[in-house]
């Protein structure tokens, strides 16, 4: 298990692809494996800050082949401001896709069945995620993918917005001004809530803390679309923009 978190990580610090993990590893090897990617980044002084659900819509299920609900985790250091830049040369095959995100205004105990996620939320935005599969051909299978931090790249954040009615809006990305996806939040889980419950279930069978402050990434509401030298731009209605700009 160790090995493979290695590689993993080197293969995400030298941005050079590598071959997908051999047969028959469990989904409970692959968080192993995915925490033990990420102690070696929290051992090189990064700190985690939330977590990302993948699949949650049927786009990105489709797209990717994959149709189970899995969750990733976020450091600081894959933080990128609102309108900054992203040095593609430090990623693998970089794509990015369109999300939103939620705060959590205290800590939850995932474990607590009363606990109750969606009431500790206090805030959302827009974000852009950069996905970027350490994967040759960002090809993977369940188990590759959760050990891989769920493909977790780097990711922007919106400007705060409190909880209105999340259950239908509009969602945008276009790139360098032209539309590349549209899609509805509504495509997430049929609402976006349904993600966060998903995620105080796995958070508790898997181990993964869910702290006030922490942010959470839904899941895409559309397909993801490669990631090259442009501005990408998310909109989600009523909930503003945000930009990413890939530069080599
Ligand atoms: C895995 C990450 C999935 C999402 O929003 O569904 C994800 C991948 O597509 O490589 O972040
Ligand atoms: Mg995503």
């Amino acid at each position: 298990m160790t090995t493979l978190a290695v590689r993993l990580h080197d293969a995400q610090r030298n941005a050079e692809a590598t071959p997908q993990l051999p047969a028959g590893i469990t989904i409970g090897e692959a968080y192993a494996i995915q925490h033990a990617v990420l102690e070696r980044r929290f051992a090189a002084g990064e700190r985690l800050v939330g977590t990302k659900l993948g699949f949650t819509s049927r786009a990105k299920m489709v797209q990717m082949g994959v149709s189970d609900i899995i969750v990733g985790q976020l450091t600081d250091a894959m933080r990128v401001e609102d309108g900054g830049e992203v040095r593609l040369s430090t990623l693998v095959h970089p794509r990015v896709e369109p999300e939103i995100v939620f705060r959590l205004g205290r800590d939850v105990d995932p474990t607590d069945p009363l606990a109750d996620i969606v009431s500790a939320v206090d805030a959302v935005a827009p974000a852009v995620e950069v996905i970027d599969s350490r994967y040759r051909d960002f090809k993977f299978n369940l188990a590759d993918v959760i050990a891989d931090n769920t493909s977790g790249g780097l990711f922007a954040l919106g400007g705060w917005q409190p909880i209105g009615d999340l259950g239908n809006r509009a969602v945008r990305l276009s790139v360098d001004g032209r539309d590349a996806q549209f899609g509805s939040t509504a495509a997430i889980l049929g609402h976006p809530f349904r993600a966060l419950r998903q995620l105080a279930g796995i958070a508790a069978r898997e181990g993964f803390p869910l702290r006030a402050g922490h942010v959470i990434l839904a899941g895409a509401a559309t397909a993801a679309v490669p990631f090259g030298p442009s501005v990408v731009r998310v909109e989600v209605a009523g909930l503003g923009s945000v930009t990413v700009r890939g530069v080599v």
